[in-house]
């Protein structure tokens, strides 16, 4: 550890030291301030607590080809020169579909209780409808029925981006309704085989992340740069897929399944915490989540997002829209980072957002800015506006650069100051009685960021992609420590 060290600065580093302890002694011999103590006391979260952590299909399975599975827009994406950032594809990526068991243990060595997980939808239907595969779900069931040996509660996502590549062909995928009905089947399928063991299902995840990036901005699969009118009926289309999803479990799976969606919401934080201020950050949070919590929540769309849209609001009838509010069981949230800084305006709509300064510090991806306090206000806002009782951080973390040194330990000490102040924040949120009920940690091991191929590593693990390895980061240390205690701070 010193080995870098020369004497010299070895013995600066030790002088200043004793300076400073000679320093504290002389203020206490004279009566000073008493000296702190070595602990303070822990904060704990609230009993029961749900540590958790979550992975993909796409990002960690592999085996793109094995037992009937059909291609999805992300195969087709991946593999088109250009689109990711490293070249690599996700075909064989963590090889989990193979090494799901040693993954499990490493669940096991967090000492949490939940895994959330997605199922492949082009595993269960190759076409996104019609026939479903004889074998779609049997690598599901050895997954559960491994987690549940180990005591680890199965949560599952049924749509994490990974699209069968025919209905994008067939129908254009979520631009059109025929998605949304093929995606309730599909619920409902799964539903019927699993949930005598998965009491937990989330329908989609980060609608906000995948429709834009996908269908409006070229930067996602499917690739496609859709006018703000198609867009706004792509998310639209998501909603309804969401609302026909929790009917078909609700009547296909055992009663009893909880069912709710996980959206990466508009981050909203006030920039000063002043009541006007916290009050404009409600009604931005209420207004720039219209086209997905919102319409779920509500049932209906805001005035405000309507206004706004003007002649590119979707088009929707009202029996969609009661479909899309059928009650749900918990909301997920991605929190990641602050996306808007806001502060009160007297203009309509009560709120404006502030410039992020080019100084403004970010983790190893630059999407992702460091505001921790943001994992304390988006939930708080949300149980607020729209009177949730369950909520869940369905997915925090942060990418590190994360090089094994020498001797193959990896100090990911960022990953641990991120974690550490954000854990901090939430902890702040359910000590006043914030309803947060459980986090998953994003992510469990390094695997194929989307775009960003193998580049960006997120895991609490360390994955050798060469040789398939998993190594444990400084940060399973820590969050191990979290988890057992159930509180930040020692
Ligand atoms: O890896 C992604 C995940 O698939 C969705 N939420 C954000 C993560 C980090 O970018």
């Amino acid at each position: 550890m010193f080995g870098k060290f020369s004497r010299r600065a070895f013995a600066k580093l030790a002088g200043s030291a004793a300076l400073g302890m000679a320093a504290t002694r002389a203020k206490s011999e004279e009566g000073g301030p008493k000296a702190l103590p070595d602990r303070h006391a822990p904060a704990s979260f609230p009993d029961g607590f749900l540590w958790g952590t979550a992975t993909s299909a796409y990002q960690i399975e592999g085996a793109v080809a094995e037992d009937g599975r059909g291609r999805s827009i992300w195969d087709t994406f991946a593999h088109t020169p250009g689109r990711i950032a490293d070249h690599s594809t996700a075909d064989r990526a963590n090889d989990h579909y193979h090494l799901y068991k040693e993954d499990v243990g490493l669940v096991k060595e967090l000492g949490v209780k939940a895994y959330r997980f997605s199922i492949a939808w082009p595993r269960v239907f190759p076409e996104g409808s019609g026939a479903p595969n004889p074998k779609g779900l049997d690598f599901y069931d050895r997954l559960i029925d491994e987690l549940l040996r180990n005591g680890i509660e199965p949560y599952a996502t049924l749509y994490h981006w990974d699209l069968p590549q025919s209905l994008q062909d067939r129908v254009g995928g979520w631009q059109s309704s025929e998605t949304s009905k093929a995606f309730g089947d599909y619920a409902g399928y799964v539903a019927e085989r699993l949930t005598d063991r998965v009491k937990n299902i989330f329908t989609v995840n980060e609608p906000g992340r995948f429709v834009n990036f996908g269908y409006g901005w070229n930067i996602d699969a499917p690739g496609l740069k859709l006018p703000l009118r198609e867009l706004n009926q792509v998310h639209h289309y998501v909603a309804l897929g969401h609302g026909l999803a929790v009917q078909a479990i609700r009547a296909r799976g055992r009663a009893g399944t909880r069912v709710g969606p996980a959206e990466n919401i508009a981050a909203c934080v006030p920039a000063i915490d002043t009541p006007k201020n916290i009050r404009a950050a409600e009604i931005a949070t209420r207004e720039l989540n219209a086209g997905f919590l919102g319409v779920i929540l509500e049932g209906k769309y805001t005035e405000g997002f309507l206004a706004y849209s003007g002649k590119d609001a979707p088009t929707f009838t009202a029996e969609e829209l009661k479909i899309i509010s059928s009650p749900i069981d918990f909301v997920g949230l991605n929190i990641y980072a602050p996306q808007f800084y806001v502060v009160a305006s007297d203009h309509a709509p009560g709120f404006s957002v502030l410039p992020f300064p080019a100084s403004f510090p970010h983790m190893n991806s630059e999407w992702l800015r460091v505001g921790p306090e943001t994992i304390y206000w988006v939930p708080r806002l949300a149980a607020k506006i729209w009177n949730i009782d369950t909520i869940y951080i369905s997915e925090n973390g942060t990418s590190s650069t994360d090089v094994p040194a020498a001797d193959g330990k990896v100090s990911d000490l960022d990953r641990i100051m991120y974690l550490r102040n954000y854990l901090t924040q939430l902890q702040r949120a359910t000590s006043e009685g914030v309803p947060v009920r459980g986090y998953f940690l994003w992510s469990l091991m390094d695997n194929f960021e989307w775009i960003f191929g193998f580049e960006k590593r997120f895991g609490l693990y360390h994955v050798d992609f060469d040789t398939e390895i998993r190594t444990p980061k400084l940060s399973v240390s820590f969050y191990r420590d979290v988890v057992a205690r159930n509180a930040i701070g020692v």
